[in-house]
C-alpha cells in the first residue's frame, strides 16, 4: 500500500518536472544563441583598432556593421540576417538591431541595456536596469514593452519564433526560471538555489 501511495506522487513530480524540461527545451532549441545561422551568415565583435565593431561573413563577404567610438558588444543573427547587439552610445549601453543594411537604435535611455536576443520575426529581448533593478524587455514591430516590473533583477532572456520568452530572475531569495507565453508570466521554478537559462 505504502508503495502504491507514493507511485502517483512520483508520477505527478515526474510530469511535472518533465513537461517543464519539455517547454525549456523547446524554446532554447528555437532560441538558442546564434552567432552562425544555418545559411552560413556568422557575426562577431572585435577591435578596429580603436574600440570594439559588429562583424558580418555572409555570401565570402566581411562586412563591418558599426564605425563608431563606443564599444559594441555580442551580436546575435536570425535566420533572415537581422542582426541585434548592445553598444555605447556615449552614456550607456542601448540595443541595436540591422535589418536589411539600415542599423537602427532601439533603445534610447539613461541606463544599461543589455544581452539581446532577437527571433526570426524580428522580435528582440534583452534585459536592463528599468532604472532600479533588472527587468525583461521586449522590442516587437516598433514598439518596447516592459515584460517584467517588480523589485529583484530579471535577466539574460531568450525567445522563439511563437513569441515565448524565458528567462531567470530572482524570486527574492535566489535565482528562477520564469516563462512569458499567450500573455501570462509562469514561474517554472521554486526552490531555494539559482536557475539560470544561461549567463
Ligand atoms: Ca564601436
Ligand atoms: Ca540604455
Ligand atoms: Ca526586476
Ligand atoms: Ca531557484
Amino acid at each position: 500500500m505504502k508503495i502504491r501511495a507514493y507511485v502517483p506522487r512520483v508520477s505527478v513530480l515526474f510530469v511535472s518536472v518533465l513537461s517543464t524540461v519539455i517547454l525549456l527545451s523547446g524554446l532554447t532549441a528555437e532560441a538558442k544563441l546564434t552567432n552562425l545561422t544555418e545559411r552560413g551568415d556568422l557575426v562577431w565583435f572585435g577591435s578596429d583598432g580603436n574600440d570594439n565593431e559588429i562583424f558580418l561573413y555572409s555570401k565570402g563577404t566581411i562586412t563591418q556593421i558599426t564605425d563608431n567610438d563606443y564599444d559594441d558588444w555580442v551580436p546575435q543573427i536570425n535566420s533572415k540576417g537581422q542582426i541585434t547587439w548592445y553598444g555605447g552610445d556615449g552614456d550607456d549601453r542601448e540595443i541595436y538591431l540591422y535589418s536589411k543594411g539600415t542599423v537602427t537604435q532601439i533603445t534610447d535611455n539613461d541606463y544599461y541595456d543589455v544581452d539581446p536576443q532577437i527571433n526570426s520575426k524580428g522580435q528582440i529581448v534583452w534585459y536592463g536596469s528599468g532604472g532600479h533593478d533588472d527587468e525583461i524587455f521586449l522590442y516587437s514591430k516598433g514598439t518596447i514593452t516592459q515584460m517584467t516590473d517588480n523589485g529583484n533583477n530579471d535577466e539574460a532572456p531568450q525567445i522563439n519564433s511563437k513569441g515565448q520568452i524565458a528567462w531567470g530572475g530572482r524570486d527574492g531569495h535566489d535565482f528562477e526560471i520564469f516563462l512569458y507565453s499567450k500573455g501570462t508570466i509562469t514561474q517554472m521554478t521554486d526552490n531555494d538555489y539559482d536557475d539560470y537559462l544561461w549567463d
